[in-house]
């Protein structure tokens, strides 16, 4: 396959314009096209000055695409792959999380446990890599999947989310909304930013993951009148997968901010990238990352069971092209981090450190953080995003 069919030239002085007019493009489905061709411009020509070494190039990455564009037939093996691996037998130690029953279920369980040491921390955006990336495997070598890890592109389908492939609710989607269900909300974060109850709320009604059997959590839930699991975090509470499927949040999901943290202000640093892209909840800001779950609302919603809606793997290969695109058009930067090993440094702790090891449990080998930087070169990954 080649990368150049996939691209708009575009050439350098995209970036460059951009910073001159300080305009924000109207479109952000056009400007994260642009950010896209333009990271990968500019891997090309780290490349090809040699800056680039490591036995991952472009030449031999794979291609991870937006779910809008995979064939019906691609869609449905993704979801299929996903269905096998909710159907293999956990590999947890039942000491440690005894409500585990399928491998899905191990990927559910080491996010649930690590949730405080994972967000709003130093290692946010390089522990969510490495566990996409596993899961992909995982769906890979244990399903027999065939593909890449798909993404949910953001900016499509924001005033018509139900007409988006990954939520209308047909075979080749992940389902639609929630049964209705009376609530009173839903809210996000400690600070209880409000996004107003919508047409659902109980079991997802339609689709491949109709019958879906959640077996942890809930553990924080965001929709608060959702009952906490009694068996604790890691216990086993059979359940259906719960959506209330709102576009509100999107409302921080726009053109402004995607500009913000690529290229504009909050692009100048590590801290400010991540910071603006997690959301600033006093502010009431949500923030891209935090919006995209919200989305989704009922499981999706729980910062520490989120992976309990299948979804949040699309969402996350979003947030993880956000990044790369970040670290490409910034390769100064692109190798720091910022923040400590507690979630908003609460309660207060060391800074993170390049050496620190994000741990996957079962799943896969510890790899220390630095590892992590790149998805080319001599890292675990050998992909790019298109
Ligand atoms: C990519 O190509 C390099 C150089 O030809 C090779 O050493 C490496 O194993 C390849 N990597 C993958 C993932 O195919
Ligand atoms: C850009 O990010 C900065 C830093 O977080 C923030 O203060 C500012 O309000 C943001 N601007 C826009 C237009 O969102
Ligand atoms: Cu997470």
């Amino acid at each position: 396959m080649r990368l150049d069919l996939f691209l708009v030239p575009l050439g350098l002085p995209f970036v460059a314009s951009l910073r001159d007019t300080r305009r924000t493009p109207e479109d952000a489905n056009g400007l994260i096209l642009k950010l896209n061709n333009q990271a990968v411009e500019a891997l090309e020509n780290q490349q090809s000055r040699a800056e680039r070494s490591g036995t991952c190039t472009l030449a031999n990455a794979t291609f991870r695409k937006d779910w809008a564009l995979l064939t019906t037939k691609e869609r449905t093996s993704y979801i299929d792959a996903v269905k096998c691996l909710q159907s293999k037998p956990s590999k947890s130690d039942p000491s440690w999380a005894p409500g585990t029953r399928t491998r899905y279920d191990d990927f559910l369980a080491i996010h649930i446990d690590l949730t405080p040491s994972i967000h709003r921390t130093g290692n946010f955006l390089t522990w969510h890599r490495y566990f996409v990336w596993t899961y992909e495997r995982a769906l890979r070598d244990e399903c027999g999947y065939q593909g890449t890890q798909p993404y949910w592109n953001w900016f499509a389908h924001q005033n018509d989310i139900f007409q988006s492939p990954v939520y209308d609710g047909s075979p080749s989607s992940f389902g639609g909304n929630g049964e209705y269900v009376k609530h009173a909300g839903i809210f996000v974060g400690r600070e209880g930013i409000p996004i107003p109850a919508g047409e659902g709320g109980g079991c997802v009604k339609d689709g491949p993951f109709k019958d879906m059997v959640v077996n942890l959590g809930p553990v924080r839930p965001g929709m608060r009148d959702l009952p906490i699991s009694p068996t604790g975090p890691l216990g086993y509470n059979p359940r259906c997968l719960r959506r209330d499927i709102t576009s509100f949040p999107m409302r921080d999901m726009n053109v402004e901010n995607l500009f913000n943290i690529t290229l504009g202000p909050a692009s100048h640093t590590v801290s400010l990238f991540q910071d603006e892209f997690q959301g600033r909840f006093p502010d009431g800001f949500i923030g891209m990352h935090a919006s995209g779950h919200f989305v989704a609302g009922g499981d999706a919603s729980d910062v520490f069971s989120s992976p309990a809606d299948p979804t949040f793997f699309l969402h996350h290969a979003m947030v993880d092209r956000v990044y790369w695109i970040w670290q490409s058009l910034h390769p100064s930067s692109a190798k720091t981090i910022a923040g400590t090993i507690t979630m908003g440094n609460n309660p207060p702790s060391r800074d993170a450190l390049v050496t620190d090891l994000l741990n996957m449990g079962v799943n896969a080998p510890s790899i220390p953080l630095e590892d992590a930087f790149d998805t080319l070169g001599d890292t675990p990954f050998c992909y790019i995003y298109i």
